[in-house]
């Protein structure tokens, strides 16, 4: 049985990846973090008691931040592949973090792999790191693939660029099997709800069942290459199944605005948008309301800008070239932009539905609008 390691197991991609990987027979270790309050909602159901025997799913507690903790952990489970998905991973949040940022998403790398290598476990353990998009930052006017230089705008890009590197030397200098997905923004029901498609399905739930007025959003003007994280976690498995280690490019070859993901989102409980104004008075107003069960008035503002969203540098536009990874992977997504949308409005419909119960009963219910 094949043992995978992977950081990052209580994010969105750890949590898909973990399912995909016991489906596929491994035995699973995570490394979970230390906090004050459960943080494994998103891979609860997959908890398995480690007082039973057989036992195929373990968590660990550690931090990318911890060398000595990474050794040990990585010395106990002897993985045959490491999957390093932990990062502060929210791209506005590290311009105010960005030393934290680094210490994770940048020398969090290094740690792996010099653990691997100081154990001499090079011929056995393969890794992949979770690179990314934002790493192409301010190289814009055709779509980047593997061969794109980069050019980083922000924190937490810049310690990805040092990932990205210190990935590729160590495969080079020590001849280990470690490889970069350069993976395009990818979303799903388990998004983190302050990523911009998480907090605008959540927010076209919330108004449609009218528990919420309208929600603030930044830069409209952003293009993204959006994809199903189901589909990017079987690619980040068939990465490491290769015969040669390499990088590749996933994403979906198709780029959309936010406003559209907007309309789009709105447009799944039956509520056709506008938008009128510009710049930070742009407004998204109601057309009209076609569902009976979500009625909403015509002229009603939904959606507002607040220049807190805004980011010092901007990644204006996204959009990959995945021809590498469908060639040679022969991986293809199964999602399209609009399954993705419809996945995400109908997930965040019937999780809100439990708070419209509680406050028509009389309970106050919260929500954090960052
Ligand atoms: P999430 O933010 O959902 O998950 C990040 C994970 O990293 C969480 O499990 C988090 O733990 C953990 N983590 C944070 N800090 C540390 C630390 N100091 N030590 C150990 N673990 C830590 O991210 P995604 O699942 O969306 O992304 C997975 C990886 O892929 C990240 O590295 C991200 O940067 C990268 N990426 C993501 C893309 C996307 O579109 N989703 C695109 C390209 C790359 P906790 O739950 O406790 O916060
Ligand atoms: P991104 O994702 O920065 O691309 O990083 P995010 O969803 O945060 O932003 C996408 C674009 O939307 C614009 N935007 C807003 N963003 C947020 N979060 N909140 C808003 O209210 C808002 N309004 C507009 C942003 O300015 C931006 O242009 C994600 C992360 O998963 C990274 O870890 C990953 O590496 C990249 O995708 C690929």
């Amino acid at each position: 049985m094949k043992k995978a390691l992977i950081t990052g197991i209580t994010g969105q991609d750890g949590a898909y990846l973990a399912e995909l990987l016991l489906e596929k027979g491994y035995e699973v270790h995570g490394i979970k973090r230390r906090s004050s309050l459960f943080n494994t909602n998103r891979i609860d159901h997959l908890y398995e008691d480690p007082h039973e025997q057989n036992v195929r799913f373990h968590l660990h507690y550690g931090d990318l931040a911890d060398s000595t903790n990474i050794i040990r952990i990585i010395q106990e489970v002897q993985p045959d592949e490491i999957y390093n998905l932990g990062a502060m991973s929210h791209v506005r949040v590290s311009f105010d973090e960005p030393e934290y940022t680094a210490q994770v998403d940048g020398i969090g790398t290094l740690r792996i792999l010099e653990a691997v290598r100081l154990l001499g476990m090079t011929d056995k353990t393969r890794i992949y790191q979770a690179s990314t998009s934002e790493l192409y930052g301010g190289v814009q006017g055709h779509a980047q693939s593997e061969t794109t230089p980069f050019y980083p705008r922000s924190p937490y890009a810049v310690a990805k660029l040092y990932g990205y590197w210190i990935t590729v030397n160590y495969r080079e200098a020590y001849n280990m099997y470690a490889c970069n997905g350069i993976l395009f923004n990818h979303e799903s029901p388990l998004r983190g709800e302050t990523f911009v498609t998480r907090k605008i399905t959540r927010a076209v739930a919330r108004i449609a069942l009218g528990l919420q007025d309208k929600v603030y959003l930044g830069n409209l003007d952003a293009q993204r290459d959006w994809g199903h994280a189901k589909d990017y976690v079987e690619a980040m498995w068939l990465i490491l199944q290769q015969d040669t280690p390499e990088d590749f490019v996933i994403a979906t070859g198709q780029t959309t605005h936010i406003r559209d993901f907007v309309r789009m989102a709105f447009a799944e409980v039956g509520i056709e948008l506008e938008f009128k104004g510009t710049g930070v008075d742009e407004k998204g107003v109601v057309v009209k309301a076609t569902n009976p069960a979500f009625p909403i008035e015509a002229g009603k503002e939904v959606v507002c800008i607040d220049e807190r969203y805004f980011r010092p540098t901007e990644v204006d536009l996204l959009l990959g070239d995945p021809t590498k990874a469908m060639t040679k992977l022969n991986w293809k997504p199964k999602y399209d932009l609009k399954g993705l949308v419809q996945d995400m409005v109908t997930a965040d419909l019937k999780l809100f539905r439990k708070d419209q119960i509680l406050e028509q009963s009389g309970h106050r219910v919260l929500n954090y609008f960052e």
